[in-house]
């Protein structure tokens, strides 16, 4: 397994987070605006000011800290890692609900460190795409399929107690597990995610969850299903796969987004000049598609970034992302972590 393909992954998603989040929330990107962008990073001073990162990254940090140091997974270190990391850097564009879970959290009222987020939604528990977001680190930490699931899964229940929260979690995580393997095809590759989503949204919580939401019974696999029929297509247009796929803040409305975005940018795509390399067309790709850009992208991102290694990311779009240098350390040595749990 090489060690560039680690790095890729967290600097992917770093760079998906910091120039995805220029974008977030508008509900039309133009592919000029963000070219120019884009273009213009060569005359950014970024020893100056580098784009922030947000959220999403702040909360893979401490996920990927807490797995270096407190290996395998203490649920309780990251818990109060999150929580730390938000009330010394609040404004880093978190969603609205989940600040209750820090704060509950910060209380000292709840020893059960789960509660909290079983407490959301009256009840019901966040389906936002928080959880997914940020789990990059797992998959890079463990080289089992099963270890991966588990782990996303508690990872993601910390916050987003609904299963549609968790298992777009899994979901993520299990893309970037397959795509550190490289040279998959589509359609092994979907074929995977498919087989392993089949089991996880089999289980009683999963069903009456996607149920009480409306949104029949193995949702993820759905999703996946339409992204095949996508891939399929061949040029499907931004309208159908906002329509179909989403682009918002929900986990079902977002991971499988992200998912088609890596695989479609596989081959060159309208709106994006073709001497930029695949990874950057990912990025590029799900910003273009507008909504919860920021996301979407560092999902993405994590998945390209995974599969073509640190070499696709220029120099230019790292050193503009603030903490690269952290994802270029923290890479190698999940590295060494995922190797040292390798079977013999
Ligand atoms: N929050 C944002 N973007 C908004 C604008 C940010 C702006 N730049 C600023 O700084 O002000 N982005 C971040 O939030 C998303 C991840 O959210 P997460 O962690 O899942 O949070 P939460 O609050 O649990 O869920 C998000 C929203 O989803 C809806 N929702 C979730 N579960 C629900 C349920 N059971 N019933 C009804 N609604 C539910 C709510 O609207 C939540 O607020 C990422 O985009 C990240 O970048
Ligand atoms: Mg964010
Ligand atoms: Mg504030
Ligand atoms: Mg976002």
């Amino acid at each position: 397994m090489l060690v560039l393909r680690f790095r890729g992954a967290l600097l992917g998603a770093l760079v998906g987070d910091c120039l995805g989040a220029v974008f977030e929330s508008r509900e039309a990107v133009a592919a000029r605006s963000v070219l120019s962008f884009v273009r213009g990073l060569e005359k950014r001073d970024w020893r100056k000011s580098a784009l922030m990162y947000t959220d999403d990254t702040a909360m893979a940090r401490s996920l990927v800290q807490s797995l270096l140091e407190k290996p395998p997974f203490d649920e309780k270190d990251l818990a109060q890692r999150f929580t730390t990391e938000y009330f010394n850097d609040p404004d880093r564009g978190y969603g609205l609900g989940v600040v209750h879970v820090f704060e509950k959290l910060q209380s000292g009222e709840y020893c059960n460190v789960f509660t909290p987020a079983k407490e959301q939604f009256n009840g019901k528990g966040s389906y936002g795409n928080g959880a997914a977001m940020r789990v990059v680190g797992v998959p890079l930490a463990f080289p089992c399929v099963q270890d991966v699931i588990k782990y996303a899964k508690i990872s993601g229940e910390l916050t987003h107690a609904s299963s549609l929260g968790y298992n777009g979690a899994i979901l993520l995580a299990l893309a970037v597990h397959y795509a550190l393997q490289g040279n998959l095809s589509r359609e092994s590759f979907l074929g995977h995610l498919l087989s392993n989503m089949q089991e996880v949204e089999a289980d009683e919580k999963s069903r009456s969850d996607a149920v009480g939401l409306e949104l029949g019974e193995f949702p993820y696999c759905n999703k996946l299903k339409k992204v095949k029929e996508f891939l399929d297509k061949g040029n499907v247009s931004c309208k159908d796969i906002i329509d179909e796929l989403g682009n918002g803040v929900s986990a079902l409305d977002s991971v499988p987004t992200a998912i088609y975005s890596f695989l479609r940018c596989l081959d060159p795509v309208d709106d994006v000049p073709k001497e930029l390399n695949s990874l950057q067309r990912t990025v590029i790709f799900c910003i273009l598609l507008g909504g919860d850009t920021d996301t979407i992208a560092t999902m993405a991102g994590a998945i390209a970034g995974a599969y073509h290694g640190e070499d696709q990311i220029p120099e230019i779009w790292r050193k503009n992302s603030e903490g690269y240098k952290d994802a270029e350390n923290w890479g190698k040595q999940l590295w060494e972590l995922y190797n040292s749990r390798l079977p013999e």
